[in-house]
């Protein structure tokens, strides 16, 4: 490992490798993967044994779509500790994905993950523009999530100043970035939202603040909010993805010099993109739903864990030099597209068709609700500070035919007042759904 403070590689000897030294380096740690997961874990065991598969079958990395997919619900019924693959007491450190319904989904690392994750987040974060001697103010939250731990043992280990403040408290985030001189905010871009919100009420500068690096991500965004954010905080904005199951934030990130799709590393991770219906693999190219294997994991190796993320694998090289593939921007979650009347919608759709009419906030929800048989959406939006009410009418108007006519899909749009968006420190809720309430 080595820090770079001019530039623009973190490991160039990992992260520009010629394609064939890469894929001879994962179907050497693929096969020791399948192997461990099959020796430690029963439940590979019983479902390599199932489908009467073992390492043995694989001579190519295409051949690794014959093995069975891994799910959440394999990681619900074993809970709490039981797809793990090294004895309870060498695990480190557990995190947890709260679960929108029953148990959460617990997740371990070894010290030895610890040490590739803390290398794995200091070669993301150096992707998106940060540097050693940075000031790191990360707002993600701190907890069973990974996202605030994640971020500080990587940020840690490329040799930053981590201001570990967490989510919420806004006013206190925003004086400890004025009186620290952050030079990189790290938060959900709902959260780096609400905090350029409350700099505009409470007039302060943001050029006073010499940020320069937003590392946002966990949840969908749009490259129209990348925008707002960038011009109403002063810094480049890059997206990063990540989830508890294969590790935390560090899966993949875009670089700050192209901010064209994330790099996954794909040294220590395997991507594939599957028809979530059929789970049939995609031809190159392809959307569908990402499905990643993990070939370094020690406490909880996964095994075409489905992500039920919808995203496209993009093979051509970056500008930046980098050789591995990268992961078009998240559309959504298999589970978060509605059908209303027919028509597929996912709420990045809506965000990409609101955000930017003129005279409304970038603050939204969706409301699903039953009518009759069929479903029906309502998107709730607000205006903008100082819009007038007798402007209300026409905002909606204007709103409802550009999703009409963009996203297909038939709604009724309702203009709120400032401030009636609930505002999150994590994660956005997007999707208020009525469709089981009575
Ligand atoms: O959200 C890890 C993380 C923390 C990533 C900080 C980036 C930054 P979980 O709480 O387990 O982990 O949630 C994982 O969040 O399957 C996606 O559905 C969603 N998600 C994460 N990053 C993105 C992103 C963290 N950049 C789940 N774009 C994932 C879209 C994202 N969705």
């Amino acid at each position: 490992m080595r820090g770079n403070s001019s530039g623009h590689m973190y490991q160039p000897e990992l992260e520009t490798m010629p394609r064939a030294q890469l894929k001879k380096l994962q179907l050497e740690r693929l096969s020791n993967l399948l192997s461990y997961a099959y020796e430690n874990v029963p439940f590979y065991k019983n479902q390599f044994d199932d489908a009467k598969i073992s390492s043995s079958d694989l001579n190519h990395l295409e051949d690794l779509a014959k093995f069975p997919f891994t799910e959440k619900v394999h990681l619900r019924d074993a809970y709490p500790f039981g797809l793990f693959a090294v004895p309870r007491e060498k695990l480190v450190r557990i995190h947890a994905s709260s679960g929108t319904t029953g148990k959460s989904t617990v997740v371990g690392y070894t010290a030895g993950d610890i040490d590739t994750w803390s290398n794995l987040m200091a070669r993301t974060l150096a992707c998106s523009g940060v540097r050693p001697g940075d000031i790191l103010h990360n707002a993600f939250g701190y907890g069973l999530f990974t996202g605030g731990l994640g971020t500080h043992y990587g940020a840690t280990r490329l040799g930053c100043t981590v201001v570990p403040i967490s989510g919420g408290d806004t006013e206190k985030q925003l004086l400890i970035m004025q009186d620290f001189g952050a030079n990189v905010l790290c938060a959900t871009p709902s959260y780096a939202l609400n905090i350029a919100e409350y700099a505009d009420k409470a007039g302060i500068d943001m050029s006073s603040i010499p940020l320069r690096v937003g590392f946002f991500g966990a949840e969908p965004w749009t490259t129209k909010i990348r925008d707002e954010l960038q011009t109403r905080l002063g810094l480049t904005a890059t997206d990063n993805y990540g989830l508890s199951e294969i590790m935390g934030p560090g899966v993949a990130t875009e670089c700050s010099h192209a901010q064209n799709g994330l790099h996954g590393w794909e040294d220590h991770f395997l991507y594939e993109i599957i028809d979530p219906d059929s789970g049939e693999p995609l031809p190159s190219g392809e959307q569908g739903e990402l499905v990643i294997t993990t070939l370094t994991k020690q406490a909880l190796p996964m095994v075409r864990y489905r992500t039920r993320d919808i995203t496209r694998l993009i093979d051509e090289p970056c500008t930046c030099g980098r050789t591995h593939v990268r992961l078009e921007k998240m559309t959504g979650r298999c589970d978060d597209m509605l059908i209303i009347r027919g028509v597929n919608v996912f709420p990045s759709q809506v965000e990409a068709n609101l955000v930017g009419i003129e005279g409304l906030n970038p603050f939204f929800r969706l409301v699903v609700s039953r009518d009759g048989t069929l479903d029906s959406l309502a998107v709730e939006v607000e205006a903008a500070p100082g819009i007038n009410k007798n402007e209300f009418e026409n905002l909606a108007k204007i709103a409802q035919h550009q999703i009409k006519s963009m996203v297909g899909v038939s709604c009724s749009v309702l203009i709120k007042s400032p401030g009636y968006i609930p505002r999150v420190a994590g994660k956005a809720q997007r999707v208020l759904d009525l469709r089981n309430k009575g």
